[in-house]
């Protein structure tokens, strides 16, 4: 898969993407990211990527130019591979990213995110560009590129021979709608706490059965939302 990303902000993104999974997702060639400074597709001398909006009202609005020419010029890239990018801006009026969306998304030969910021981006950019617009939740952040990372990271992780088997598994798990069973590891005790004997007991029918029943426990307590679901 492709990522390039349109920001204001390029250097928020190397300490983030350069770790982890995601750093080793890079360097196994699951995965090319790209970050992209909006800045160098203004035309004017003071690099300007916003303006103030027509019929007047607080705040400044981003200018659709920028935006228009740095998407061209990396979709440039997906008509060689003969497929069509979804550009996806991250916007709070997005559809809530979910982890059916993100598989979806992983599906994908090629994401542009555009990262906004200000009051809010031309509407133009929306109707005529935009193929997805996208948000993480409820709540204002001050931009997209933190919503940007979050995206890359739970898409990059759904990539073919990115995750090792052990840790695939709860992605299983979260898709059943359950949370996961409590885990414990050594010591068997600590400050007079100890691990359920179950675990202990090698007994692997009793171990799973004892899990399954935990993790409809944990979920009914901390999520009961998710249960509908199931
Ligand atoms: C002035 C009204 N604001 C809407 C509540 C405008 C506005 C606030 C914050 C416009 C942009 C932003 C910056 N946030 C994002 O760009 C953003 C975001 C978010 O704030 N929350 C959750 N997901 C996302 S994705 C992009």
């Amino acid at each position: 898969m492709r990522i390039d990303v349109v920001t204001i902000f390029p250097e928020m993104f190397e300490p983030v993407l350069g770790q982890s999974i995601i750093k080793r997702a890079r360097n196994k060639g699951r995965v090319e990211i790209k970050i992209h400074n909006l800045r160098q597709y203004t035309k004017d001398k003071h690099k300007k990527v916003d303006d103030r909006p027509y019929g007047g009202g607080p705040g400044m609005v981003m200018m659709p130019q920028p935006i228009f020419d740095a998407v061209r010029r990396l979709k440039q890239k997906s008509d060689k591979l003969k497929n069509k990018p979804r550009i996806i801006l991250l916007s709070p009026q997005g559809k809530k990213l979910t982890q059916k969306l993100a598989k979806k998304l992983s599906a994908d030969r090629h994401l542009i995110l555009i990262c906004g910021h200000y009051e809010g981006v031309d509407e133009r950019v929306m109707k005529h560009l935009v193929t997805d617009e996208v948000s993480i939740g409820d709540y204002v952040l001050t931009g997209g590129e933190l919503p940007a990372m979050v995206l890359i990271d739970t898409v990059v992780r759904l990539l073919p021979g990115v995750l090792g088997r052990s840790s695939s598994k709860d992605v299983e798990s979260f898709e059943e709608g359950l949370l996961e069973y409590p885990q414990y590891t050594r010591p068997a005790e600590i400050n007079n706490y100890k691990v359920p004997e179950v675990l202990l007991s090698g007994n692997h029918a009793r171990i799973n059965q004892w899990r399954k029943k935990q993790a409809l426990k944990v979920t009914r307590k901390k999520r009961p939302d998710l249960l509908k679901n199931v």
